[in-house]
């Protein structure tokens, strides 16, 4: 697919009214500095759209990127960042979960872990909130270039069996720096895009809360 435009459309914080969208959208969780803004701007062709840092916690809001009119990539805030007061990380929960249980244009959920680490029980949790939600996320573990190729099958055994996924979810090593495993999200996102992807039996949720 080529990519005509992409733009920051909307941004929404912890009062903010989430958008009914008539696109489809795909969303991107995970703990912070996993690589959500980098993964997103890889698949983009861009340096910069969505913002990233050596900082953690950078992206606090819910943010949609329009591409080419045809689908919202959202990225979702990070989790786990341990400097942040408790008190913005139940706000930041919620509106995470209030994104998953009542978009009603989501399609496809990608859970980003770090290949390097065993899943936290943060990763653990938000799997779980993905799958009661009525999503089978595909897992994208990120910054396969920090492995050796040798360490790869290991790792990725690693992060099937902390997640306990069942052998039918997809998982794809990805790296932003590298590129490798971009083009199997591409294909992903063109199933959604073409209204081909089936995610499940997500099409009974109610509507938002
Ligand atoms: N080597 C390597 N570094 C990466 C990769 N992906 C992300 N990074 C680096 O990891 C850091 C965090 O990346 P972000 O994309 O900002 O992470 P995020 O998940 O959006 O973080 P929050 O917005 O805080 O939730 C940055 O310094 C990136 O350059 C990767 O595949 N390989
Ligand atoms: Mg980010």
């Amino acid at each position: 697919m080529i990519i005509k435009n992409a733009s920051l459309d909307t941004v929404c914080g912890v009062t903010s009214t989430l958008p009914k969208n008539r696109l489809p959208e795909i969303a991107f969780a995970g703990k912070s500095n996993v690589g959500k803004s980098s993964l997103i701007n890889s698949l983009m062709n861009r340096k910069s759209l969505a913002r990233t840092s050596a900082q953690p916690g950078k992206t606090q809001t819910i943010n949609y990127y329009n591409v080419n009119g045809q689908i919202y990539l959202v990225d979702l805030p990070g989790y786990g960042y341990t400097k942040i007061a408790k008190e913005v990380k139940d706000q930041w929960g919620r509106l995470v979960e209030r994104y998953l249980y009542s978009s009603q244009a989501l399609q496809a959920v990608f859970l980003l872990i770090d290949i390097r680490h065993v899943p936290s029980e943060n990763d653990r949790m938000m799997y779980q909130w993905i799958v009661s939600n009525g999503f089978e996320p595909i897992i994208i573990a990120t910054k396969l270039d920090k492995l050796k190729r040798s360490q790869i099958q290991k790792h990725v055994k690693q992060v099937r069996e902390g997640l306990l996924l069942p052998k039918e979810t997809k998982l794809i090593p990805f790296s932003a720096t590298s590129r490798q495993g971009r083009e199997e999200i591409w294909e992903i996102m063109e199933a959604v895009i073409a209204g081909e992807y089936d995610n499940g039996d997500h099409s009974g949720q109610e509507a938002g809360i």
